[in-house]
């Protein structure tokens, strides 16, 4: 049954380039799965756009001596470059302080906390915060480091620990220092606005287990861990200049902006929001997808996202009580860089600026991105991190792409051209054998279908490659080149399954690698049609055949640095 889903990939922060974690992170399995949502004919929008408020942006401005809008401007379109090379397709690619999105995005937002406001979810509270005296200001989530509380993680940011990926409580980080000055942090008061996630502890609960079997367990075990611990109040406003001001007739709200983390997922709404408005002349029919049980909304994100949107952006949405909770929480982990033998992490500051992890990088090298696709894909961090190896790239691109899948292709389609014309050969001779190989053709659509169902995307892909050895192994028993020469019906039977189940496997190759799909129709001579999956139809017999290509040539070692 044709179903309705709003599927969004986190926002990524505008203030650095796209690597090769975060798109195995969260983008790649996304697209993958929106496209072959598409393919069995559900209506889907896939919402994404650039995270521009908060501390991180305000940071980065003030390092580089320049605006925040400026640093917002640079890095949404440099994202938005990454994404199109990468084939990585939004219906709508937002921004949270971009011209084009902010003016609703901030309505939404505000409108949201004044709801939960006037509900009684917050307290305000005079607090203590660490100040940063040289600077003259206060030292919200990351503006300020130090020892973290539950691991002993020395350079934990004053939001989230990098090491155990728990919550951090500033005040209670050791040796705690600014960011902006480097000096140790005093403490100072100030007054803020908190979300009790206490009063949802027990209704977020309910909630994921009743997930259990349906998410990845490293989601719901983290989530329910939390639970577990008890969820501490979280502070929903800023001491920062840049973002969304507090919506409030308070004095004491003067000067303060919204937490970036209580904004960034009202962006999936906004820009559903503004996709409306540009396309359907009426931003209120986002309604549709966000307040109407038969759309199911699925967020892809990488793990240090988890608590935000298992716990607090749930929380949110309970308190708010107007809109739908997440179907499901796809979450990856990280992905890291294997340099000359060892595994770093990928960060700005460690690793170097032109290597092929940045995907700005690995375009420049004018590879096609279908493979880096196909890697990503094949190395998803999906239950444990895992590490991008440029050799372990080229191992999978000459072995897998090039011997399996684009060898398979290519004698085939050769083999007609030379011996039938270039036409699809007659199949009146089709034997058992040809027979069973299609039905094997199907049972793998199927079975690669089931796997990105459940957000499988490793799996699906191993599925779609046991499939191409098949193929090669078909063709090799039947062995058309010798039938040629003695029985050409049997040759023309075993040609014509082959071409076939090249038609079935760029069906499947669709969600993994849409540019290739496309080539392959091409030498298929299929006309561009939106992709269905289902078993595609036999070519009729006769039917002239495209120009067949080489796929997938193989590297040079060292072409990925
Ligand atoms: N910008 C964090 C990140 O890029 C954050 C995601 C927001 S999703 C609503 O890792
Ligand atoms: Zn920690």
């Amino acid at each position: 049954m044709p179903k309705r889903y709003l599927v969004t990939a986190a926002l990524p922060y505008s203030n650095n380039r796209l690597h090769v974690g975060h798109i195995a992170g969260a983008y790649l399995p996304a697209d993958t799965y929106v496209r072959y949502l598409r393919a069995r004919g559900h209506e889907v929008r896939f919402i994404c756009g650039s995270d521009d408020n908060g501390v991180a942006i305000e940071i980065s401005a003030l390092q580089e001596k320049t605006t925040p809008e400026k640093i917002c401007d640079h890095f949404h379109d440099s994202q938005v470059r990454d994404f199109a090379g990468l084939r990585i397709e939004f219906d709508t690619y937002g921004g949270t302080h971009h011209p084009d999105f902010v003016k609703l995005h901030e309505q939404f937002s505000q409108n949201f906390f004044r709801r939960i406001h006037e509900k009684g979810y917050f307290t305000k509270r005079r607090t203590k915060q660490l100040f940063d005296r040289q600077a003259d200001r206060f030292l919200p989530d990351r503006f300020v480091r130090g020892t973290c509380h539950h691991c002993g993680f020395e350079r934990a940011t004053g939001d989230q620990c990098e090491a155990c990926g728990q919550m951090i409580e500033p005040l209670l980080l050791k040796n705690p220092i600014s960011v902006i000055s480097g000096q140790p942090a005093e403490v100072r008061e100030t007054t803020h606005w908190y979300l009790r996630l206490s009063d949802f502890q027990k209704p977020l609960q309910e909630w994921l287990e009743k997930k259990q079997g349906q998410w990845r367990p490293h989601v719901l075990n983290f989530a329910l861990g939390q639970i577990k611990q008890g969820l501490p109040e979280r502070s929903m406003t800023r001491d920062i200049a840049w973002g969304i001001p507090v919506p409030l007739d308070d004095p004491d709200a003067h000067g303060k902006v919204l937490y970036v983390w209580f904004d960034a997922p009202i962006g999936y709404i906004s820009f559903t929001a503004a996709w409306c408005a540009a396309h359907e002349g009426d931003w209120r029919g986002y309604e549709k997808w966000w307040a109407d049980p038969d759309t199911a909304i699925v967020h892809f994100i990488g793990e240090d996202n988890t608590v935000f949107h298992a716990l607090i952006w749930p929380a949110m949405l309970m308190a708010d009580g107007q809109y739908q909770l997440p179907h499901v929480v796809v979450a990856n982990n990280f992905m890291n860089h294997r340099v000359a033998g060892e595994t770093q992490k990928i960060s700005k500051s460690s690793t170097a600026p032109d290597a092929p992890v940045w995907v700005e990088e690995f375009l420049k090298q004018g590879l096609d991105a279908d493979r880096l696709r196909y890697y990503l894909t094949r190395a998803a961090p999906e239950s444990a991190r895992t590490a991008f190896d440029p050799e372990e790239f080229i191992a999978r691109n000459d072995n897998e792409l090039a011997n399996t899948l684009g060898n398979f292709v290519n004698r085939a389609l050769s083999f007609a051209v030379r011996f039938f014309d270039g036409k699809v050969p007659d199949t009146a001779a089709q034997t058992d054998a040809d027979r069973q190989h299609l039905v094997r053709a199907g049972a793998a659509l199927e079975k690669v279908g089931t796997c990105l169902e459940e957000h499988k995307f490793r799996a699906g892909l191993d599925e779609l490659m046991g499939f191409a050895g098949l193929c090669n192994e078909y063709i090799n028993s039947r062995a058309p080149w010798t039938s040629r020469k003695n029985d050409l019906p049997d040759c023309a039977a075993a040609l014509a399954t082959c071409i076939h189940s090249i038609h079935y496997l760029a069906v499947m190759a669709w969600p993994f690698m849409p540019g290739t799909a496309r080539r392959v129709l091409q030498m298929l001579n299929v006309p561009e049609a939106p992709i269905r999956w289902e078993p595609p139809p036999a070519l009729q017999t006769g039917a002239a055949l495209g120009q067949p290509q080489i796929l997938f040539a193989k590297l040079e070692p060292g072409t990925i640095g």
